[in-house]
């Protein structure tokens, strides 16, 4: 009796999500171990975020409306940098297991950062509200280093690494195998799994090639010079990025000067990021001889965001032109220096960008829910605007003309909700890899973006962010306009 509830319990399932719940857990306690400034950097987004809450019912209610109020606090993303496409590859089988797929390409050599990039999250609304944790993920581009002897050494040295240890690699093939794991398996899985990510400072190079490496990049050396690819930085994600920005500094946490992304607005869009410094920490460099050298590495840092609404391909590009136009007219890199100038800029130029929700939807700038308000009177057929019989025939094909759904929003039949943005922004990706080198030698490589050479190491293509934020839209459409239905 007791062997059978055994059995039964040892083949229980354990599900995607919650695996991926349950290392996100993993990673935050680790790195707070590792790293303690980011367990005070979580108090302080935790104590602004409650504030945005009790001071702002909107903004409250929104986020009940799109199902996000409860992944708040356990939001984050963190970044990580491989030094080979086999290490890629893997990569992306380990965070299948945890339900995470290789979202967008991103190309940071025209930055001066030589490496390109995915992230690795969630990819749909149920999905993401359960575990929001993201992963951004760089892969080193060695073909763009021209330094033939160093590019052989660093190969050499990143060729004799094992990133995964052999139990996480039986658990992937367990799962590739069977499509689950149990939830024994489960637990192993986030505990083997998380062995990838951790810090070691010793390290298996000199300190010699260490500095070489530094000088080619300090990136370069970061990957190249470490026994596995450690967690650089966890973000939490706060309601009020500015708010918080300033508490750092209060709290003797001092965050880059800009804030990356869009400026402050009413209507938050996309991405608005902001960093702390790394920190130099103790490095243990082992000589050819077998006996270890001290010096230092600054890679781990801390990182705050804020979320706004997804855009479509039209918002996107207002976006990018705005952003680039800002950028040109200040005539170099944001820093410190030139800070207030550069957001004095970046506000007049977006002031072409619609600040309120309404105009974002109705020009078609951003991407949101459609949610049927259920205690609303549902419009009679005497209601003489509206064409009833159109919208009859859009819940079969949920075709709906603007003109009605406009009517219907109107009405207070329909609201719409705005979807979060869930990726990265490539020019706020460099500007924070930037903050945390001390590099800069290079303003950028010249070699081809290389999407395919990337997706070949991966296994697969990336999914395109924009078309998931669309399919979002149109599932959302499709049961607002079923809910309707059936409550006529
Ligand atoms: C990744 C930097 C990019 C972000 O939030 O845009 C990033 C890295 O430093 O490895 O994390
Ligand atoms: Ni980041």
């Amino acid at each position: 009796m007791n062997n059978n509830k055994n059995v039964m319990e040892s083949d229980k399932l354990k599900d995607s999500n919650a695996i991926r719940h349950e290392f996100s857990m993993a990673m935050s306690s680790m790195y707070q171990s590792e790293v303690p400034l980011y367990g005070d950097l979580l108090d302080l987004v935790a104590e602004v975020n409650t504030e945005v809450l009790t001071q702002h019912s909107e903004i409250k209610e929104q986020l009940e409306h799109t199902g996000e109020i409860d992944r708040i606090s356990m939001e984050r993303h963190g970044a990580i940098r491989l030094g080979t496409a086999a290490e890629l590859h893997m990569m992306r089988r380990l965070f299948a297991v945890m339900g995470m797929y290789p979202v967008g390409y991103y190309d940071l050599a025209p930055a001066g950062v030589p490496v390109h990039s995915t992230a690795f999250r969630a990819i749909d609304t149920q999905a993401l509200n359960q575990s929001p944790f993201r992963v951004f993920t760089s892969l080193l581009r060695l073909d763009l280093i021209d330094d033939e002897v160093l590019k052989k050494e660093a190969v050499a040295v990143l060729a004799n690494r094992q990133i995964f240890t052999a139990n996480a690699i039986s658990l992937i093939e367990r799962f590739e195998e069977k499509g689950n794991l149990t939830l024994e398996e489960g637990k192993q899985f986030v505990k083997e799994a998380l062995e990838t990510f951790r810090w070691h400072d010793k390290t298996p190079v000199s300190k010699k090639l260490y500095q070489r490496l530094s000088e080619q990049h300090g990136l370069i050396a970061d990957v190249v010079a470490f026994k596995g690819p450690h967690i650089n930085h966890l973000t939490p994600r706060t309601l009020d990025i500015d708010t918080v920005q300033q508490g750092m500094l209060a709290k003797g946490i001092p965050p880059k000067a800009i804030i990356e992304g869009p400026p402050k607005r009413d209507c938050p869009i996309l991405l608005r990021q902001t960093s702390f410094k790394a920190l130099e920490e103790t490095v243990s460099f082992k000589n050819p001889e077998g006996d270890y050298e001290q010096g230092h590495h600054t890679a781990r840092f801390g990182e705050i965001e804020q979320r706004g609404v997804a855009l479509t391909p039209k918002g996107r590009s207002l976006y990018d032109q705005l952003l680039n136009q800002s950028r040109e007219q200040l005539g170099v890199t944001p820093n410190e220096d030139n800070a207030v100038e550069y957001y004095q800029i970046l506000e007049n130029a977006f002031e072409a960008f619609p600040d309120d929700y309404r105009t974002l939807h109705d020009e078609g700038l951003a991407y949101f829910y459609y949610q049927a308000v259920n205690d609303s009177p549902y419009p009679s057929s005497s209601d003489s605007e509206l064409n009833l019989d159109s919208l009859e025939e859009s819940y079969s094909d949920d075709s709906i003309s603007k003109q009605t759904m406009t009517q219907l929003i109107e009405k207070g039949v329909v609201r719409f909700e705005p979807i979060v943005y869930e990726d990265f922004l490539p020019v706020s990706a460099a500007g924070i890899f930037q903050s945390n080198l001390h590099d800069d030698k290079q303003s950028s490589y010249k070699g081809n973006s290389n999407q395919n050479e990337f997706e070949k190491a991966l296994g697969v293509h990336v999914y395109d962010e924009l078309a998931l934020y669309a399919d979002q839209q149109a599932e959302s459409l499709h049961k607002c306009l079923f809910r309707l239905k059936y409550s006529i």
